[in-house]
């Protein structure tokens, strides 16, 4: 195994300076169990400094964004709270080196869920509220260019999350058919359903308990879970307006500076 201290130093030195990086496999041999590794030290630097673990979020789980970052399966990465912007904040983008955005369904659990079982239904009947939120996300590698395993050594490329303001108990809601219209600057961007999130939002949250029972963790309840971009991620600048309005969830606006 190699030593993932350099690495781990680059990936927190990039969001430093904002300044994109070269793939960490360009210089290493990262495979998956290594770049979990450096996941968790990324992950315990910002705990370090500070902050406090509020949830995990999931990533490549819609067609659309596999194909746009050309990978094969979904990933995930943990979500802390020096990532959380209030809704109806104005995010500032030199927080950032590259802010994309996507909307997502989100899950606010009530109760802990872990075990090799666990299904979408599981995940209904422990979640205190579900809400449309929109994921901000920021690739620490040069124009979002990466391999499977560098984006989870780089926590799925979490760097902010909004959650809307309606938040909606999800029984009696059906999730796969929860529309969504992504508008950039009053324009149309994209539309999409739940459905596109490995066929519905909560099979995405059930997949990502069963792979973390295998490495012996779990989620918990207050934990926040972002599902995954149910379209493309689109890039933002200063002066942009973004509004992500879904189905009975209520619409999460955000003002990029
Ligand atoms: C990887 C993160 C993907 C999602 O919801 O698919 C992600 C990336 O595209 O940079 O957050
Ligand atoms: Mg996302």
């Amino acid at each position: 195994m190699s030593d993932i201290a350099p690495f781990v130093d680059r990936l927190l030195g990039a969001v430093r300076d904002r300044q994109g990086l070269a793939p960490l496999s360009d210089t290493m041999e990262l495979d998956e169990p290594t770049a979990l590794q450096v996941q968790d030290a990324v992950v315990r630097a910002r705990i370090e400094a500070g902050a406090v673990l509020v949830g995990a979020k999931l990533g490549l789980t819609s067609v659309a964004k596999q194909k746009q970052m050309n990978v094969d399966r979904p990933a995930y990465g943990w979500l802390t709270s020096d990532m959380q912007i209030d809704t109806g904040e104005t995010v500032h983008c030199d927080r950032y080196i590259q802010p994309r955005v996507e909307p997502e369904i989100a899950f606010l659990l009530g109760r802990d869920l872990e075990g090799p079982q666990v299904t979408a239904a599981h995940v209904l009947a422990a979640t205190e509220a579900v809400f449309g939120a929109v994921d901000v996300l920021d690739s620490r590698y040069a124009g979002y260019k990466f391999t499977f395993n560098d984006v989870v050594a780089d926590n799925a490329s979490s760097a902010g999350f909004v959650l809307g303001g309606t938040a909606l108990d999800p029984y009696g809601l059906d999730l796969r058919l929860t529309g969504c219209v992504l508008e950039q600057n009053g324009g149309l961007v994209s539309t999409a359903a739940g459905a596109s999130v490995m066929g519905h939002p909560a099979s995405s949250v059930a997949w990502l308990v069963r792979t973390l029972a295998a490495r012996g963790l779990g989620l918990e309840a207050g934990q926040v879970v972002m599902a995954g971009g149910m379209t493309e991620a689109i890039p933002v600048k200063p002066g942009d307006t973004v509004v992500a309005s879904f189905d009975r969830l209520g619409s999460v606006e955000i003002a990029f500076r």
